[in-house]
């Protein structure tokens, strides 16, 4: 084996995200003195089984530093892996997990171990010359996806009354990425005046994924103003609409109601709720729609509604191959919320991704509420094919690096790019 290809430095420092909470960025370096970094993401909305991170309590930053993370890579890791091949992600992800000995990466932390394991990645397509999307997909790595902005916040991510946490556009109907991502900025901006005219100035202010959060507190209030910014644009019938409703942060567990719009709505009601909502709208894609531990919910819903809409497991799933194949079994769901830090290691995350794709659920890549600048899932969504990335409005430096990091791959890989557009939605 050439050596230039061995781990010969492991680097690890405190960074912040886009809330202004730490978060732990890792550096990998090869004998050759090819380099690859990440800097890991987190949740506000978190699926109860989604990897540990690990932060050091106490009282500063609300117990969010992350210096034991830090020093767990320098010290723990690091040791382990120098001298091992970067291009072994396995073997590598494998040592890392071996290693953490915990069924939820609470010794090492998923963030420690998933700084390392997408480090490693980038340093090994560095290494063979060639971007991470090429070095994860291979020649035929070429499809890019249909983006799903999250254009109005609420729930957890948001200061309004909103229990449904995304309201999303989805512009599928274009020929390229970026047509669509044209479109969806056109949409947005109209959206804004729309608001302002509407709420007034404050409905301009954003919540932490870029979109709006504007004082509303019905759900078909939100629907109805994406609609309307999508008719004003032009877009009617091109840019469809999808929720993330993160339902499990609306679930009463004592009186087991969801409390949505100021009412109180048992699991069928719920259901009804959402069948209404596909019948008067173009809504296409529906994601956490019940608490996260009610499968046989989401299997009823899937086997009513499942044919014409995208059902997107996220808190559900948790990017957890055995949570996946346990919907799968029970056909709760058909499409896959891809995120690389729910699982805590690059390999693990692919393995989600193929066992999904191989049940025939959809897989989108994912982006956290709390981002830095980042960009290695737009180059996962064309690595792995998926044909759809969520990554936030188009606003926000931490969001606009995702789209523009797409909109850079697409340029480079000219003529030879395709977008997912309607077929990867299952749009009629
Ligand atoms: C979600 C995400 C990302 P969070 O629920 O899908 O949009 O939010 O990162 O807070 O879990
Ligand atoms: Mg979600």
């Amino acid at each position: 084996m050439s050596s230039k290809f061995k781990i010969s430095e492991v680097k690890a420092l405190e960074i912040f995200d886009s809330r202004g909470y730490p978060t732990v960025k890792a550096v990998v370096r090869t004998e050759g003195g090819y380099t690859g970094s990440f800097s890991v993401p987190a949740g506000a909305s978190k699926g109860k089984e989604e990897a540990v991170e690990l932060r050091d309590g106490g009282k500063q930053l609300r117990g969010r530093r992350v210096r034991r993370a830090v020093a767990t890579i320098k010290e723990l890791i690091a040791p382990l892996i120098i001298g091992v091949d970067v291009r072994k992600q396995e073997e590598i992800d494998k040592i890392m997990i071996e290693a953490d000995g915990s069924p939820n990466k609470s010794n090492f932390g998923g963030n420690s171990i998933l700084a390392v394991s997408i480090a490693c990645a980038k340093a090994a397509a560095e290494a063979t010359d060639q971007p991470l999307y090429r070095y994860l997909g291979g020649v035929s790595a070429n499809l890019l996806p249909v983006p799903l902005l999250n254009v109005i916040n609420g729930g957890l991510h948001a200061g309004n009354e909103l229990s449904i946490q995304e309201f999303m556009i989805i512009p599928a109907d274009f020929q390229t990425f970026k047509d669509a991502i044209l479109a969806a900025a056109e949409v947005y901006h109209n959206l804004r005046d729309y608001l302002v005219s509407k709420y007034g100035v404050s409905a301009k202010n954003v919540g932490d994924e870029g979109g709006f959060a504007p004082p509303m507190s019905k759900t078909t209030e939100a629907l109805d103003a994406l609609l309307k910014a999508v008719e004003e644009s032009g877009y009617g019938g091109k840019v469809y609409l999808g929720i993330d409703c993160a339902a499990s942060s609306f679930y009463d567990q004592k009186s087991r109601k969801y409390k949505i719009d100021g009412k109180e709505l048992d699991t069928n009601d719920l259901m009804e709720f959402y069948i209404e909502l596909m019948r008067d709208y173009p809504l296409v894609s529906i994601e956490d729609p019940f608490e996260e531990e009610d499968f046989a919910a989401f299997a009823e819903l899937t086997r009513r509604i499942g044919d014409r809409i995208q059902l997107v497991g996220d808190d559900f799933f948790v990017t957890n191959p055995k949570r996946l194949k346990k919907g799968i079994e029970m056909g709760a769901g058909n499409s896959l919320l891809l995120k690389v830090n729910q699982i805590g290691t690059l390999t693990e995350a692919l393995e989600a991704a193929r066992i999904a794709s191989k049940a025939g659920y959809s897989v989108i890549v994912s982006h956290r509420s709390g981002e830095t600048i980042d960009a290695a899932i737009s180059d996962i969504a064309v690595g792995i094919g998926c044909g759809q990335i969520k990554a936030g409005a188009i606003a926000r430096g931490e969001r606009i690096a995702k789209y523009n990091r797409l909109l850079e791959i697409e340029e480079e890989l000219g003529k030879s790019a395709s977008f997912g557009g309607k077929r990867v939605l299952r749009i009629g």
